[in-house]
């Protein structure tokens, strides 16, 4: 009898998962599935590999991106608003816009930096769009990413200069990764421009994002939010049908840079 109670007392215990992959590393879902030709890549050959995983996608229109990013970027607590990048301000989705008090579409990966426009494709990839505040989109403008400068108005801990824009701590790694999910998802080989990041930060109109140095700090400093993973999520399953690897191994980024 009393084995028998023991043994059944055992069957519902849940044993600790064991970590048996260093810190540094994640495992997901996808790995044995979507991932399954990358796993165990690093370098050109891991980009190489997520170039090919992720350029399979379906495309939406500009015009189409204003209510995916009000699915996307919805605030969890108030299904009304949408969170707009840098500032962290929850806002109402139907404020969108381009009036002051608006939110509007912010390319984080600049329109100029590629000219690649608002037709289907890099400029509608919402895997780097963002709801954003007018004002605070303008300030941005077509800015390296770099750290330093001036408080920005309108949104605490972001800092600007001439020529490059340091978004707040909580926002910094969306940025790395979002930055770098388009340079491995161009690749020049269907039309658009091959888009790479480099150490610049007065790229101007040519097709690169600096600094990636910095980038790759801000990827180590604040790792992917439940608010990224859904994202993330939500294009893949609703919008996009691909994923950014970036938000599922953040390590990756090392692996490649
Ligand atoms: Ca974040
Ligand atoms: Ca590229």
């Amino acid at each position: 009898m009393w084995a028998a109670a023991v043994a059944a007392t055992l069957v519902g215990v849940t044993l600790p998962t064991v970590a048996a992959t260093p810190a540094s590393a994640t495992t997901t879902a996808y790995d044995t599935t979507y991932y399954k030709d990358a796993i165990g890549k690093t370098g050109t050959s891991l980009k190489s590999s997520l170039h090919t995983i992720i350029s399979s996608q379906s495309k939406i229109s500009y015009d189409a991106v204003w209510n995916a990013l009000k699915v996307t970027d919805q605030d969890p607590n108030n299904t009304n608003n949408v969170i707009l990048l840098y500032s962290g301000v929850s806002r109402s989705k139907s404020l969108n816009g381009g009036s002051v008090g608006d939110w509007n579409r912010e390319h984080t990966w600049a329109q100029s930096h590629g000219n690649f426009g608002t037709s289907a494709g890099p400029g509608t990839d919402l895997h780097h769009l963002r709801a954003c505040d007018v004002q605070v989109n303008s300030t941005r403008g077509n800015k390296d990413w770099d750290n330093g400068g001036s408080p920005v108005s309108g949104a605490p801990g972001a800092y600007t200069d001439s020529d490059s824009f340091e978004p707040r701590d909580a926002d910094k790694g969306d940025v790395a990764r979002m930055i770098l999910y388009m340079a491995v998802r161009y690749e020049g080989d269907d039309g658009w421009p091959d888009l790479e990041p480099n150490e610049s930060s007065t790229n101007g109109s040519v097709p690169f994002h600096g600094r990636l140095s910095i980038l790759k700090q801000w990827n180590q400093q604040d790792p992917p939010s439940a608010f990224e993973e859904r994202r993330n999520d939500v294009i893949y399953n609703t919008y996009q049908h691909n994923r950014n690897p970036f938000i599922d191994h953040p390590e990756w980024i090392e692996a490649i840079w």
